[in-house]
């Protein structure tokens, strides 16, 4: 057990159970003979033949009681002949029920397609998985969000930008004639999940991807995941007219530059009649864009919305972007940039915006564009890749995050506009893409645990509404096993673990605490970045008078940014919630708490707490030893170990660096750090993986 196969394993259930199980599943039967179908029926037996550890038959007609009969009513008479409640179910929508079909008791699994079926198929196995009756069922599920795509920071010289999960796992080097099996598992994995798309490479791009080479590359990585339901998607290089095309501009007014765009696009759409479209990273971080040319991000997206139409593709465009010469505070600008030109943006552009308003952090508000652009499609883009919450050796369950920030409410049409209802309902073109934490590694995550990331992400696609704790829970009865001694404990280590890093890197609404580029350890001390906002100072802003950024009207007034019963809560120091409050104001150290402690008192308390919470999860998990097999067992012991020393890291060095800034004792039987604050200061990390390796610089081909 290395971790390889997932939340797939299909390990054969108990006996006791088995007699119950097999009666349920006899045959699979299908009448479909497409690619998808041919799929689904091989996922339904190796699931199947797993889990009731036996043969399992196939056959185009059912044979007797206990068949599952996959398909869709226009593929199969029976199915039609059953009336199942498929319509407004949409394409990838899915009925699952136990039903009487020419005399026989069967479970029938229907879709309006056949990836609405291979769906169905993989949410019967997860149920037999998980030991759910499955003898009177009636699922009915359908995706709110139509686009639900993983985006791969993966480099072309297969290292991956933030990746802590070793290489990357597209071998460009021998495509397209090789296509490695664990592309095919890669695709089974999300296709279990409902991911229907992927963005293969980084953000910070290479325009060679769309080369003619790469292009052929790509488009056998295309055939791989198309029985899946999964579409394939490129960064598109904003400079690559000049860089792999000769022109001497990329304005996107220049008719030259549009034409070569739209002849880039047939090019591409010639060889994968399905291609889902471009992710467009432009004037943010030294990447190219419309900006170099005096035009405006509208100017630019609309630009490749035009050569994508004609084929059905989209443009994803994201939000991330700001300046360190514009003197505003950094976390304003992606809404200044962009609320302008709501309305502007062709119907196939989609804003792909963070879900909080600066990056990433262990906690932040939800970005305030989120309601504010109703006029243009407005996805959310999460970063399943734990790039500022310990990479792949802290435990963080990220479902809770993500659910904290679903459930948040905008405002945007009153009461109830929670961030999820304004992304489903708000646009015509709806998208959630995850930040891939996938690599070369036989877990696939870097950890175990890092895997439930990946799932929740994909869980949360599917329907943002769903609960961070069932999804956990689901998770750890297909991972591991289905008893309730072990997943209690497990769930609920899994729900904590994020407040806990919350408490030891960034409490109380600090945040961008991590030593620079690494982004892994502490370094609150920071002041001497590339640019003024890439430091921790310009972040938590302490000194002998206090700490917090101030973006009330007295300071940056972010907060106007929010509609405004949001705008006035953060606003009043009384009505900030406690987790984000030196993310709105700057108070002093004897600014009295909830608690009743002081300011400096509570935030070296919570520092404490977090730290104390991870020396818990490794007690708890070295109890459950006799629950795991022995090589996930170690690797998570392992790393809840290194977790430990970190915690303790983050805790002393933030604690010794802040009281240098208050001056004030520690509260009453608080443990002094171990070491000076100097010492913390000159401490260094080994080599970080992923530290990013920006778009290599290329020429244009020969002619
Ligand atoms: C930052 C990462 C950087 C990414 C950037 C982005 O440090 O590697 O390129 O986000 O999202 O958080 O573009």
């Amino acid at each position: 057990e290395d971790g390889y196969d997932l939340w797939l394993r299909y390990r054969p259930v108990e006996k006791q159970a088995l007699v119950r199980y097999r009666a349920a599943a006899t045959e699979v039967v299908s009448a479909s003979h497409s690619a998808t179908a041919k799929v689904t029926s091989d996922e339904l037996v190796r699931g199947l033949s797993g889990l009731l550890a036996k043969k399992i038959a196939t056959g185009t007609t059912i044979h007797g009681n206990g068949a599952v009969l996959f398909g869709t009513p226009a593929n199969s008479k029976t199915i039609a002949g059953l009336k199942l409640p498929l319509a407004g179910l949409g394409p990838e929508g899915y009925v699952i029920k136990s039903a009487t079909a020419n005399g026989r008791k069967i479970t029938v699994i229907a879709g309006n397609s056949d990836v609405g079926a291979l769906y169905g198929a993989f949410r019967f196995l997860k149920e037999i998985q998980a030991r759910a009756p499955v003898d009177r069922l009636a699922i009915v599920s359908a995706p709110k969000v139509k686009l639900r795509l993983l985006n791969h920071w993966d480099n072309l010289d297969a290292t991956i930008e933030r990746g802590y999960a070793g290489g990357s796992i597209f071998n460009w080097w021998t495509l397209p004639e090789h296509v490695p099996p664990r592309l095919v598992d890669y695709a089974r994995a999300n296709a279990s999940l409902g991911i229907n798309g992927t963005v293969l490479i980084n953000v910070n791009a290479s325009s060679l991807i769309l080369t003619p080479g790469y292009i052929a590359k790509v488009a056998r990585i295309a055939d791989t995941f198309r029985p899946y339901g999964i579409k394939v998607y490129l960064v598109a290089r904003f400079s690559a007219p000049m860089e792999i095309g000769r022109l001497t501009t990329a304005d996107p007014l220049d008719p030259k530059v549009r034409a070569w765009w739209r002849n880039k696009a047939d090019e591409i759409y010639h060889a994968i009649p399905d291609f889902g479209g471009f992710l467009v990273k432009a004037n943010s971080e030294g990447q190219p864009g419309p900006q170099d040319y005096g035009r405006n991000h509208a100017d630019g997206a609309n630009m490749l919305a035009e050569a994508l139409a004609p084929h059905g593709g989209v443009v994803m465009w994201r939000a991330f972007v700001y300046s360190h010469e514009v003197p505003d505070d950094r976390i304003k600008q992606a809404y200044n940039e962009f609320k302008p030109f709501d309305g502007k943006f062709a119907d196939n552009v989609i804003l792909q915006v963070k879900n909080g308003a600066l990056d990433f952090q262990p906690r932040e508000p939800f970005s305030a564009l989120f309601g504010a652009t109703p006029r243009t499609n407005t996805g959310m883009e999460l970063q399943i890749t734990k790039e500022y919450l310990g990479f792949n050796t802290h435990l963080v369950y990220l479902g809770s995050m993500w659910q904290e920030v679903f459930q948040s409410d905008t405002y945007a049409k009153g009461a109830g506009s929670t961030v999820a209802k304004v992304i489903v309902f708000n646009n015509k073109l709806t998208l959630m893409a995850g930040v891939s934490n996938i690599g070369a590694d036989r877990n696939w995550c870097g950890s175990i645990f890092d895997q439930a990331n990946w799932y929740a992400f994909g869980r949360l696609a599917w329907d943002p509404d769903a609960k961070a704790d069932a999804i956990a829970a689901d998770w750890v009865k297909l991972t591991f096993n289905a008893n309730p001694a072990f997943d209690q404990p497990v769930v609920a280590m899994m729900m904590g673990s994020r407040e806990t890093a919350v408490n030891y890197m960034t409490p109380l609404g600090l945040a961008h605490q991590m030593g620079t580029s690494g982004h892994y350890g502490p370094g609150p001390w920071v002041d001497d970045a590339g640019r003024q906002d890439w430091n921790p100072v310009y972040y938590h802003r302490a000194g002998k008078d206090g700490i917090g950024f101030d973006r009330t009207a007295t300071g940056s007034n972010a907060v106007a940014q929010y509609f405004p019963p949001v705008a006035e809560k953060f606003s009043r120091v009384e009505t900030t919630p406690e987790n984000l409050l030196l993310w709105f104001h700057h108070l002093p150290w004897d600014y009295k708490m909830a608690s009743g402690r002081t300011l400096w008192d509570e935030l070296v308390t919570r520092y404490g707490e977090g730290e104390d919470a991870v020396h818990a999860m490794g007690a708890e998990w070295a109890k459950l030893k006799p629950y795991v097999d022995d090589e996930r067992f170690a690797i998570t012991a392992d790393y809840l170990r290194i977790q430990a020393r970190d915690a303790k890291l983050w805790r002393d060095a933030s604690v010794a660096y802040f009281q240098s800034m208050s001056g004030l004792p520690l509260p009453s039987g608080m443990r002094a750090p171990a070491h000076s604050l100097s010492y913390y200061k000159q401490l260094s990390w080994p080599y970080a993986p992923g530290q990013g390796s920006p778009g290599r610089k290329v020429t244009p081909p020969p002619e």
